[in-house]
């Protein structure tokens, strides 16, 4: 299990350290931000916390089991810096090590490739109260951080991920104001949060390859290729502000080590503060590019002209109890565009699995051959279990399928796709929404001690896995006996 390089394609399922671990105070944890935010901030719309969620701390042995049972042979998770360092630095917490050590030492038992992400969207307090992402100290308090990590995990643990959508963590922190520290449409704040992850990313990487501990390193980042509508009148202006915006200061800075130029006079020019951008960080992005990307796949970007009225996010964090659709208006930017064509689901989210092929094919057009992992891909709906506790959820499967076939298309033409995560492993703490919107492949009744069963997905997703596996050994044969052909004729 231990090179990646020689591995099979991955099939394997995600979940994230604050949504499913619960145990947030135990073994010496220090404080996150989503521990405070979620204890009585009035914004905290749904009251829920991840408190004990579905307490995979005490139940990661029959999770990893039941994804090994699945056909999964790897299992993305993340580290919750506040288990590691309690107080963002300095003194580490040996109860957080023992923690993930028992977890990746499971995995590998289980002939299970650990994925690990250093950073997913849970600040540590301490870190949070000197100004989080908005205070360049956080670089070096990342560095340090990923560090520890790699040490103690670095020579079992072969793919890494240094933060989850740094792009869409900002976007919530001070766009959409939902997430902790709750900013609205603060672009100052978005922007240097953005710079500074990205800065502590390319950090973490270079400290990685310098370790040489024989493994690869990636960001993840969640795809959102911008789709211009048909009728848009300033076609080029508007696609190239979002595709900034969005995609290129993320990936541009990870994959190619540069830093998208075009940005700064943009920023200057809308009065947007880039006086965090120092000239010495160029030189860390082209020391620390990453050997793969990861993608979280959801939807496109869709927009058009800007119309009128000032910026204004809008987000669902109700599901059915509200008719918001998920979008933004940027004064004299854009604004999202609705395709009557496509279908959203209850939190107004688009769903559109072609956007799998398209932001494929754009990674390719743009960054080559750099091998891409599909680190997220799910569907969040309301479930209602039968009375043994199964879920039928075909409309999950039905949207996943879609997803698929267009990454496997995307992969016939040429797309160098090395894996593919459900979102999620099982049911768990959905940020902002709750536990009413599910994702899970696995059900969890949180109202039952945690019991854990298989939805009607999780047994689709296994026999997915199983005639992918017979596809490749058959493909493996076919090309050995074609070879094998070949060698008898030259010798004939
Ligand atoms: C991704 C995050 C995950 C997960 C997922 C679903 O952006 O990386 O943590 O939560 O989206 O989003 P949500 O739970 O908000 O519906």
């Amino acid at each position: 299990m231990q090179n990646i390089e020689k591995q099979k394609f991955l099939w394997g399922s995600a979940t994230a350290a604050y949504q499913c671990e619960g145990a947030w105070d135990a073994d010496g944890k220090g404080l996150g931000e989503w521990d405070v935010f979620s204890h009585g901030n009035p914004l905290n719309i749904n009251g829920a916390t991840g408190d004990v969620s579905c307490d995979f701390y005490h139940h990661y042995e029959e999770d990893i089991d039941m994804l090994k049972a699945g056909g999964q042979n790897t299992y993305r998770f993340s580290i919750s810096w506040a288990r590691i360092l309690p107080n963002g630095r300095g003194a580490v917490n040996q109860g957080g090590i023992d923690f993930y050590n028992r977890v990746i030492d499971y995995c590998l038992k289980q002939g299970v490739e650990p994925n690990v992400t250093l950073f997913h969207y849970d600040l540590p307090e301490a870190i949070a109260k000197e100004g989080g992402w908005e205070n360049r100290a956080i670089v070096d308090a990342f560095a340090e951080y990923a560090r520890v990590c790699f040490t103690a995990f670095g020579d079992r643990v072969k793919l890494w991920v240094t933060i989850n959508e740094p792009k869409y963590y900002a976007y919530c922190s001070h766009m959409v104001g939902n997430y902790p520290p709750n900013h609205r449409h603060d672009f100052n704040r978005y922007f240097t949060t953005v710079y500074h992850e990205a800065v502590a990313s390319a950090k973490a990487v270079a400290i990685y390859h310098s370790l040489k501990l024989n493994g690869s390193i990636g960001i993840v980042h969640d795809s959102s290729n911008v789709e211009v509508a048909p009728d848009t009148k300033e076609k080029e202006r508007v696609h190239m502000i979002a595709d900034l915006f969005y995609n290129r200061i993320i990936l541009d800075t990870a994959c190619k080590g540069e830093f998208p130029g075009a940005l700064i006079p943009l920023l200057r020019k809308y009065g947007i503060d880039t006086s965090y951008i120092k000239f010495e960080d160029m030189l860390v992005f082209l020391q620390g590019k990453v050997d793969f990307l990861g993608l979280n796949v959801y939807n496109r970007f869709y927009i058009t002209d800007y119309s009128a009225g000032e910026t204004e996010v809008f987000h669902n964090n109700k599901g059915a109890g509200s008719s918001a659709k998920e979008g933004i208006r940027i004064r004299d930017w854009y604004e999202t565009a609705i395709d009557p064509n496509t279908k959203r689901n209850l939190w107004g989210r688009e769903i559109y699995p072609k956007c799998m092929y398209n932001t494929l094919m754009e990674i390719k057009e743009r960054y080559g051959d750099i091998p891409v992992y599909i680190t997220e891909n799910g569907h969040g709906c309301y479930e209602k279990p039968n009375d043994e506790g199964y879920v039928e959820d075909d409309e999950r499967i039905e949207m996943m399928q879609g997803y698929i076939d267009y990454m496997l298309k995307a992969m016939e033409d040429g797309c160098n796709v090395r894996g593919y995560y459900a979102w999620s492993t099982m049911d768990l703490y959905s940020w902002v929404n709750g536990y009413e919107k599910r994702y899970g492949l696995v059900r969890v009744d949180f109202d039952d001690h945690n019991r854990r069963y298989p939805k009607k997905s999780y047994y689709w997703f296994k026999k997915l896995i199983e005639d992918y596996r017979k596809a490749e050994e058959e493909y493996a044969f076919e090309f050995y006996m074609n070879a094998v052909i070949l060698v008898l004729k030259k010798n004939m």
